[in-house]
This record gives structure tokens, C-alpha cells and sequence, in this order.
């Protein structure tokens, strides 16, 4: 397996979640919920199980791909379990019930996934070996590179449910997938910070958006001048 690849969650198998920053601790959260703690680990553990077997799907396909003497079509994979304080403002903005079973039912994307890759046709390629899968079940999927966001965002989304096998338990999980190229994944991190500077003046925050969206156009040009490229060299 190439050294290329930056797992995230490479460690050793975590005895607890991780969560991405998050600005609610577990016992407000629990709270907050009205629920024991053990119940509520459980919950998140289940997460962090579906986002071992997504990675590893992926990482299998990355090596074959390579076996096959091509180069391994992934560059990183990226993967976080949403934060406390994310997940208690979907509750709020969605009407959802403050309940574990609503949360589970009704967010898709408390386990979140991200495949870099450096070629566009490498996502597609990717995002079909891993949906071919027999216990892989698509529950949505939102093509923003066909169809960008009016900002200029770039990124395919999957929506899946993907069973973890515990000790006497076949569970399904959701889980939300996005499949994105270098110059996506580093345009989408940039519009992310900008996201947080509320504080600037509104006529900045305007040009800042509109070069952003500039950004984006060359960026997918680059992309697709880059595939090109990689086209002719097979
Ligand atoms: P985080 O912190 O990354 O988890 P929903 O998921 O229901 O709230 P929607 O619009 O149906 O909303 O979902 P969508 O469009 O599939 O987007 C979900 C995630 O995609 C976002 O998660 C972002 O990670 C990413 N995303 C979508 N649009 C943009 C965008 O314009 N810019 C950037 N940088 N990322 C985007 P969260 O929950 O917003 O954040």
C-alpha cells in the first residue's frame, strides 16, 4: 500500500470515538438528551465502527487498483464523527426530537467520510467499485460536480447504510460519503474558514465570495485540464 495515503483514523483502533472540535462536552450532551452515558456511547461507537469498515473498503480498493500497476487512485482519506454541538444545532434547526432514535433516524451524516483523490474520473471510478458492494446500501446520492452548488462547491456526496457485525448483531449504520479531487477538497477547506469570519465588513465578505467563486471555476479547469493530461499518459 502506497505511503501516499494519510488515514486519519490509522491508529490503533480507538477504545472511544473521536469527535471533530466540538464546543458541547459529552456530559452536557448527555444531559441534554435526558439519557445514561453508557447508551449514549454505544450510539457513537456504532459510528466510529461503520467509519472503520468505509475506510477499509476503500483502502482494499486503493490496492487493488494499485495491484493492477496503476497508481493508487486515493491521496487521503479523512474522517470525523460529528460534534456534539453540530449535531444539538441540526436537532434544533430540523424540529427533529431530542432523542437518540430520532437522531439516528433522521441525520445522515454523524459518521462522515472524505476521499481525496487526484483525478475526477478516479471518484466516479471509486464511488462504483464501492457501491457494486453487496452489503453496501445507497440511501442518497447528490453529484455536486455535475451540478455545483451556486458558490462554486464541488464534491460527490453518498448517502449509505453499510451493516457493522457486533457480537450477536448485524446493525445497519448510515453514513455520509464525499468524493472530491485535490483542488476541490483545497477550495472547499478555504471556503470553510471563510464561513467563521462574520465579523467583516459585508461589501468584503461579497468580494471574497465572488473570488471564491472565480476559484472555483479555474480550479475544476485545472481539474479537468489535469485529467486530460493524465489520459494521454496511459
Ligand atoms: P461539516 O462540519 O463538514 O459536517 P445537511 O447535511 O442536511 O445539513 P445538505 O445541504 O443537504 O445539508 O447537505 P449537503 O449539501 O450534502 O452538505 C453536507 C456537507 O457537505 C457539509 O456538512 C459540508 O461538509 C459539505 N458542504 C456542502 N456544501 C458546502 C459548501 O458550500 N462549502 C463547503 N466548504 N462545504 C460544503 P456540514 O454539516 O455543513 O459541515
Amino acid at each position: 500500500m502506497s505511503d501516499l495515503i494519510q488515514v486519519d483514523h490509522d491508529k490503533p483502533v480507538r477504545d472511544k470515538p473521536h469527535f471533530a472540535d466540538s464546543e458541547l462536552t459529552e456530559a452536557q450532551f448527555i444531559h441534554l438528551l435526558g439519557e445514561d452515558m453508557v447508551p449514549i456511547q454505544q450510539f457513537f461507537t456504532y459510528y466510529q465502527c461503520a467509519i472503520m469498515e468505509i475506510e477499509t473498503k476503500f483502502k482494499v480498493l486503493n490496492a487493488q487498483f494499485s495491484l493492477r500497476g496503476e497508481k493508487n487512485p486515493i491521496e487521503f482519506i479523512q474522517s470525523r464523527i460529528k460534534s456534539y454541538g453540530s449535531i444539538m444545532r441540526k436537532v434544533h434547526k430540523t424540529g427533529i426530537p431530542c432523542r437518540l432514535d430520532a437522531i439516528e433516524d433522521e441525520l445522515d451524516d454523524i459518521a462522515g467520510i472524505r476521499v481525496v483523490c487526484s483525478f475526477r474520473e478516479d471518484i466516479y471510478r471509486l464511488a462504483d467499485c464501492f457501491l457494486q458492494q453487496d452489503d453496501i446500501t445507497l440511501i442518497e446520492r447528490k453529484d455536486y460536480i455535475e451540478h455545483p452548488k451556486p458558490n462554486g462547491y464541488r464534491s460527490l456526496h453518498l448517502i449509505v447504510s453499510v451493516p457493522i457485525f457486533l457480537e450477536n448483531e448485524k446493525r445497519p449504520v448510515k453514513a455520509e460519503l464525499q468524493l472530491r479531487t485535490l483542488a476541490m477538497d483545497f477550495w472547499a477547506s478555504v471556503e470553510h474558514k471563510l464561513r467563521y469570519k462574520k465579523d467583516l465588513p459585508r461589501k468584503t465578505l461579497a468580494l471574497l465570495y465572488r473570488d471564491l467563486k472565480d476559484c472555483a471555476e479555474e480550479s475544476a479547469a485545472w481539474d479537468e485540464k489535469m485529467q486530460r493530461i493524465r489520459n494521454m499518459l496511459e
